[in-house]
């Protein structure tokens, strides 16, 4: 089964909990805190590579989970960190947010890894709040907990030259003649029905070509496999346009060149305008020569490159690898996508929302909110006051004044109501 997009649930690891302990001595029954810090949790890891041609894996799993960070423990021992989740993808894929739609990565270059989703930090143990007022915190940080997100894999795949063509002209020989691939052949149509890719040799150079299904007239409107399949053809720089030159299927050699192009224009513009080469194959069968002048008399353009081979017999192969890297070397090399600023974790972290919801109340929340509310112990006095010490050393109880709080007004905070004294 060939895959080509899917949806799945990706989630980073927890930070691990700051651990709450004081040093016990022989001749100092309560030492000061000692708790160590909590892990950090694990990230999620694309990593994008060669070996992998197609998404299926991922309808079959389809959450992945990294590694929570561990607990901080007792005399100031930090937790372990989570392990990362490194999640392989075929090289060219794309990752979208589900939500939104917005293209987060172009997994473009092949192992270069991209940390999609960052672990939760780990929490602070009781040692870190010790302070010259505040000799024996009781309290500890909880681990950020990081949040589930769903994204969209959709595979677009990088080849340099896509072919294109009829179903049967040979476009699976020829990239089995020039290429170290080896798709399936057959003499009937549709016998490719997902893409091949194969790299070329050229001298020192090499290139990566693409064979998909062949189209027909009306492939636009679902005919035979349709032209879904043109998006992996869409990051080529080149079109290598395969026509059976000898008519063995009955059809005009000319007809087809111009349905093709048709259809190629129906399924995007930007696809019809790449610089096509002509590749007029089976001319081991053909009786009369002058097919190939007539269809060269009937070409509107007298400047486009045509090569007459037989993919079947080898001939003239060479001579189309040269072609073709000669047309390659002149055009620019691709490029990743245009990605939008997106990225899960900034907006999360930096967020306070203050909300006036009646007379004199106001809900305060936000990621930055979340954040600092951790572990935070409302009973405990000192866990209290380092948790007012923030909200205003950080800006949020100006926030609250600019929204016009009073003394004696109730500020909502998760669950948890305030009176605010000024
Ligand atoms: N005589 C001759 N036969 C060829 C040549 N190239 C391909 N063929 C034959 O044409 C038939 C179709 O070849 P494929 O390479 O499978 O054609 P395709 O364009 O990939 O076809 P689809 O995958 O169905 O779109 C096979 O029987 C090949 O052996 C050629 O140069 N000369
Ligand atoms: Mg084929």
């Amino acid at each position: 089964m060939f895959v080509d997009s899917v949806r799945i649930y990706i989630k980073s690891g927890n930070g691990g909990k700051g651990a709450i302990s004081f040093r016990r001595e022989k001749c100092a029954p309560t030492g000061g805190p000692d708790g160590g810090n909590g892990g950090r949790g694990g990230d999620i890891i694309f990593h994008p590579t060669r070996d992998l041609n197609n998404l299926v894996s991922f309808r079959y799993t389809s959450h992945y989970k990294a590694q929570n960070g561990e607990q901080g423990q007792g005399t100031n021992r930090n937790g372990k960190s989570g392990k990362d989740l490194i999640i392989a993808v075929p090289q060219g894929t794309i990752v979208k947010d589900f939500e939104t739609g917005k293209i987060i990565a172009d997994l473009f270059y092949s192992d270069k890894d991209y940390i999609l989703l960052h672990g939760g930090s780990g929490g602070k143990g009781n040692a870190f709040f010790k302070s010259p007022t505040r000799q024996a915190p009781h309290f500890s940080q909880t681990g950020e907990v990081t949040k589930e997100r769903s994204v969209i894999l959709e595979l677009k795949t990088l080849a340099d030259v896509g072919l294109i063509g009829y179903p049967n002209v040979g476009k699976s020989t020829l990239l089995s003649v020039i290429s170290n691939a080896r798709p399936k052949i057959a003499n009937y149509h549709f016998t490719t029905l997902t893409p091949n890719l194969g790299v070329v040799k050229y001298f020192d150079h090499s290139f990566v070509v693409a064979d998909i299904p062949g189209l027909i007239d009306g492939a636009s409107e679902g005919q035979g496999l349709g032209i879904e399949f043109l998006k992996h053809i869409e990051r080529t720089r080149i079109l290598v346009h395969v026509i059976d030159i000898s008519g063995s299927d009955g059809r005009d050699a000319y007809n087809d060149y111009l349905v093709i192009n048709k259809e190629l224009k129906k399924f995007n513009e930007k696809l019809s305008l790449l610089p096509q080469i002509i590749v007029l194959n089976k001319i081991d069968m053909l009786r009369e020569f002058s097919k190939v002048e007539e269809f060269k008399y009937k070409l509107d353009d007298k400047n486009a490159k045509i090569v007459c081979v037989s993919a079947l017999c080898r001939e003239n192969i060479e001579e189309l690898v040269r072609v073709i890297w000669k047309e390659l070397e002149k055009l620019p090399v691709q490029v990743p996508v245009d990605i939008e600023e997106f990225g899960f974790d900034d907006q999360d972290k930096t967020a306070i929302t203050v909300t006036k919801v009646g007379k004199g109340e106001y809900e305060v929340g936000g990621g930055f909110i979340d954040n600092i509310t951790r572990g935070i112990i409302v009973s405990d006095y000192e866990s209290l006051s380092y948790f007012w010490k923030r909200l205003k050393n950080d800006g949020v109880i100006d926030i609250l004044k600019e929204k016009g709080v009073k003394d004696g007004d109730t500020i909502r905070i998760g669950k948890i109501d305030f009176e605010y004294i000024e």
